[in-house]
């Protein structure tokens, strides 16, 4: 990313696309994402915190070409608090409604944060692609939680105060590239009216300015300040009986 993209961050709130999986990469990671969502009976696919689980969606959310990007926002130290996959199947009714990331996680206050969005598949504005309001940071909107039927969230944030949906921007991306979008971006996606399915793996990033949350973090760059941090899945790992465990707990909701 060029200077000139991390103005545009700032001014915007969101940047795009940056490169970080290969075509063939971002094909595979798709596929073991299928797998996994079978083996965990989950449709349509919503897989919160992969990356405490398993190695390689840990290795993801530390990618060296998006932790170069977002170190140019952060700063050195760097945390990841949060993973989530979300899926929508080809002509899938699912749809994110707006809202802000900040609405559901008061910890980060203060903390300089955003979040990655990494398409395994195409998003497309037919296929349910991640829409954005541009604009700098703004403060926590009104919002409720009442979910419905076709919402992705699990709580169902949704912005309650007016603003104008008609500023808003597509964030179109191919398979294995990635957009990075501010905690206080108003921001959500439609049904996916195409034939294929438009997967993307969302990771969470901020510094040791948060306060501890009671989820795990990992420091994946610099070092954690008063953070407690935990060490990442030991390399090749997969406990799919513990992740199992986990979408089955309260937590995970
Ligand atoms: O996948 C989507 O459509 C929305 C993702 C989202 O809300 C997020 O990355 O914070």
């Amino acid at each position: 990313m060029m200077a000139n993209s991390v103005e545009l961050y700032r001014r915007d709130g969101f940047v795009f696309p940056i490169s970080v999986l290969s075509a063939e990469a971002a094909a595979a990671t798709a596929s073991i994402v299928d797998r996994l969502a079978e083996d965990c009976g989950v449709q349509p696919i919503r897989l919160p915190f992969p990356h405490r689980y398993f190695r390689w969606a840990y290795d993801l959310a530390v990618h060296p070409a998006l932790l170069d990007v977002v170190e140019q926002i952060t700063g050195p130290n760097i945390l990841v608090w949060g993973t989530l996959i979300l899926s929508k199947p080809a002509g899938s009714r699912s749809t994110v409604p707006w809202h802000q990331d900040s609405a559901y996680s008061r910890f980060l206050d203060g903390a300089c944060a955003l979040s990655a969005w990494i398409a395994l598949t195409p998003a497309t504005s037919e296929s349910g692609c991640m829409r954005v309001i541009p604009g700098a940071p703004i403060e926590r909107l009104p919002f409720s939680t009442e979910k419905e039927t076709n919402d992705m969230l699990a709580r169902g944030i949704r912005v309650t105060a007016d603003f104008d949906q008609d500023r808003a921007v597509d964030l179109e991306l191919r398979p294995g590239e990635a957009s990075l979008h501010e905690i206080s971006v108003i921001h959500g996606s439609n049904a996916n009216r195409s034939d294929l399915p438009r997967t993307g793996f969302i990771v969470r990033y901020t510094t040791p300015a948060m306060r501890q949350p009671e989820n795990p973090v990992y420091c994946v760059r610099g070092t954690p300040g008063a953070i407690h941090c935990e060490r990442p899945p030991e390399a090749e790992a997969g406990d799919l009986a513990a992740y199992k465990d986990y979408l089955r707990s309260p937590a995970s909701r």
